[in-house]
């Protein structure tokens, strides 16, 4: 699947969109039989059919967006490895088919937010689409698919992780019939977060010019700042169409860009012809006094965001209109810093997952803005989207409140680095920087978490990994989140920002609440000494039963998170004054699910908030603290 059509829908007067959201039916091709729906062909959608999903005792409501595994009681749904099936119904508007689609002027598309792991949908029987990844958009044209009535729409979602999906998981299938059934198995993983699966993001239909917009991309490529909130910047913008065959091409097409303020106003406009045998326009849009995007805490108006308006023009008829909101702001970096429109950024973050109860990682608008009003009482200024790509309509909301995103791949805690792994890497790279590059919120690229970074072939892995991001974004610097110790790490020469766990006094030396300064002190200095580059401390934390109470501390009570939080917070000061630290992100922000373990009570404790968003101590402790810093 490209990385084309990533544009997020929205409705204009060139582009329309409708929801898929809601209920879906749902069945699962037995585990033991994960082939059973393709060979039964459960995507024919022919209803008087005795397979599929007509009439089936095992067929049942899901809802979408959401993730699968704790919609009913059932363990087996709960923890289910294979394929599972959606399938409903829809019409397409009238005026849509025209012409039978009218494909040779629009074209009808069907965009999936994220769909995990991976995902083989079909229209009304044909399969139109498939994708790898579980945090990614993609979305395929489905014109020629359509009926005039009683559409239909098959999803088969495999949740399967192996040594070459990212993030990786392997079966785990024992030889040992005295101690398991034939055909037992499990799906393992080694990272810290259930591998909740389903299609978790909205749905929808589109109806878009056939020659429209595909892709647009703009950063702030100068910017001189006027006073605290505004500056001259010039913007450089490129629009792309689709590569079609040049006996389609339309001649005499012009780009047309108009930036507006937020109270739509035009602050700058540009006319140019398309280049480069009618696949793009691009330039550069100079704007004067531009108020500018900045961090929420560091001003009053924070998360501002311009209209860059998007018109393709065939003389004066409107071909396709798209509106990107835009934030401008510049990010720099140097050998001890990073920069907001050329001013010192101290990160005072968090670590974060999609996560709550019923719906796992399926996005939720109350909870997404009930979470970004938790992190504006905080005093949050950021945070990581740890560990993986988080739903555009995140990112949107966080953008808008100013907050800051170091945006992170689904790799975490790889094992096994080959080529194949790296090739499945660069490509997921390549989808999330076509999704967020226009996010002035996204100001840095995870490339990992925890990967097992000592291994011998990590070194040439991240090397490679690296100058490929930066070839394709020379914007923002790129790190890689690491816990391995200084002198075995192989992927920190080839990062522009350090960024490290350390969980002292409760992974190592438990219980030790007095080791935790010096530690953390000796562990970044040596860090800066060796790289002499930015340093984030990206992990820190302790779990904490909400509830649980102990004087003087001990370990999974409100009362050692705090206190380990305060050891840790002295330490931070001490760094931040002598220059070597430019953040800090605790551990996390809520609660989350995880597979089951003798180490979790059900799920990870290392939120200050509890899993339904109520606040520990620890969240009264950060507060305080982020509240004073400047
Ligand atoms: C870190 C991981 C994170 C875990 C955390 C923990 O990056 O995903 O949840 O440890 O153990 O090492 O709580």
């Amino acid at each position: 699947c490209s990385a084309e059509g990533l544009l997020y829908p929205q409705n204009s007067p060139t582009r329309e969109m409708r929801s898929l959201d809601g209920s879906w039916n749902f069945r699962l091709s037995p585990k033991s039989q994960p082939n059973l729906g393709t060979i039964e062909k459960w995507f024919s959608c022919e209803r008087d059919d005795d397979k599929g999903f007509s009439e089936k005792s095992d067929v049942f409501v899901m809802p979408v967006p959401a993730s699968f595994n704790d919609i009913t009681t059932s363990a087996e749904l709960r923890d289910f490895v294979g394929v599972a099936w959606y399938q409903r119904s829809f019409e397409v508007p009238s005026a849509w088919m025209e012409g039978g689609g009218n494909i040779s002027t629009r074209r009808v598309s069907v965009r999936f937010g994220g769909v995990h792991y991976y995902a083989q949908v079909w229209i009304n029987g044909d399969l139109v689409v498939e994708h790898e990844g579980g945090h990614l958009p993609f979305e395929a044209e489905i014109s020629k698919n359509l009926r005039r009535t009683g559409n239909c729409i098959t999803v088969a979602v495999n949740n399967t992780l192996f040594n070459h999906s990212i993030p990786q998981g392997e079966i785990f299938r024992p030889n040992d019939t005295d101690r398991y059934p034939l055909n037992y198995f499990t799906n393992t993983y080694t990272f810290d977060f259930f591998n909740y699966a389903g299609i978790h993001r909205p749905v929808h239909l589109l109806l878009l010019p056939r020659i429209g917009v595909s892709d647009i991309s703009v950063n702030t490529e100068q910017l001189t700042r006027i006073g605290s909130d505004f500056g001259h910047a010039t913007l450089k913008f490129q629009i792309e169409l689709p590569d079609v065959p040049p006996s389609s091409r339309k001649n005499g097409l012009r780009c047309k860009v108009t930036l507006f303020d937020a109270e739509e106003v035009a602050e700058a406009a540009l006319d140019i012809p398309l280049v480069d045998d009618g696949k793009l326009c691009s330039g550069k849009m100079h704007v004067e006094n531009a108020k500018l995007w900045w961090p929420i805490g560091s001003r009053e108006e924070a998360g501002y965001r311009h209209n860059f308006q998007v018109q393709l023009l065939e003389g004066e008829s409107l071909v396709d209109h798209y509106e990107l909101p835009f934030g401008i702001r510049t990010v720099e970096w140097d050998s001890d810093e990073i920069y907001i429109n050329h001013e010192p950024f101290y990160l005072k973050g968090l670590g974060r997952h999609e996560d709550s109860d019923i719906r796992g990682k399926g996005y939720d608008p109350p909870l997404a803005i009930k979470d970004h009003n938790l992190m504006r009482w905080l005093g949050v200024n950021g945070y990581r989207t740890s560990h993986y790509p988080y739903a555009e309509e995140i990112l949107d909301l966080s953008e808008r409140y100013g907050f800051v995103v170091i945006s992170e791949s689904p790799a975490v805690n790889l094992v096994n680095f080959d080529n194949d792994l790296l090739a499945k890497h660069m490509i997921v790279m390549t989808e999330l920087i076509a999704r967020d590059k226009n996010r002035a919120c996204v100001i840095m690229w995870s490339l990992s978490n925890e990967a097992r970074s000592a291994q011998q072939l990590a070194g040439q892995y991240y090397k490679e990994l690296a100058a490929f991001v930066k070839a394709l974004d020379t914007t923002r610097p790129v790190t890689m989140v690491t816990n391995v110790k200084l002198e075995k790490d192989l992927g920190a020469p080839y990062m522009d920002v350090l960024a490290v766990n350390r969980y002292f006094s409760w992974y190592s030396d438990t219980g030790s609440l007095l080791l935790i300064k010096q530690q953390m002190m000796n562990e970044v200095r040596s860090w800066r000494s060796q790289y002499k580059k930015p340093f984030i401390l990206s992990e820190y934390g302790a779990d904490a039963l909400a509830g649980y109470h102990s004087d003087p501390p001990t370990l999974w009570t409100e009362d050692y998170q705090v206190a380990l939080m305060k050891e840790n917070f002295e330490a931070f000061d001490q760094l931040r004054r002598e220059g070597d630290l430019v953040g800090e992100m605790i551990w996390n922000f809520a609660d989350f699910q995880t597979a089951q373990g003798y180490k979790r009570a059900n799920g990870n404790k290392k939120g200050i908030f509890t899993r339904d968003r109520k606040p520990k101590s620890a969240a009264h402790a950060l507060r305080k603290r982020y509240n004073s810093i400047l």
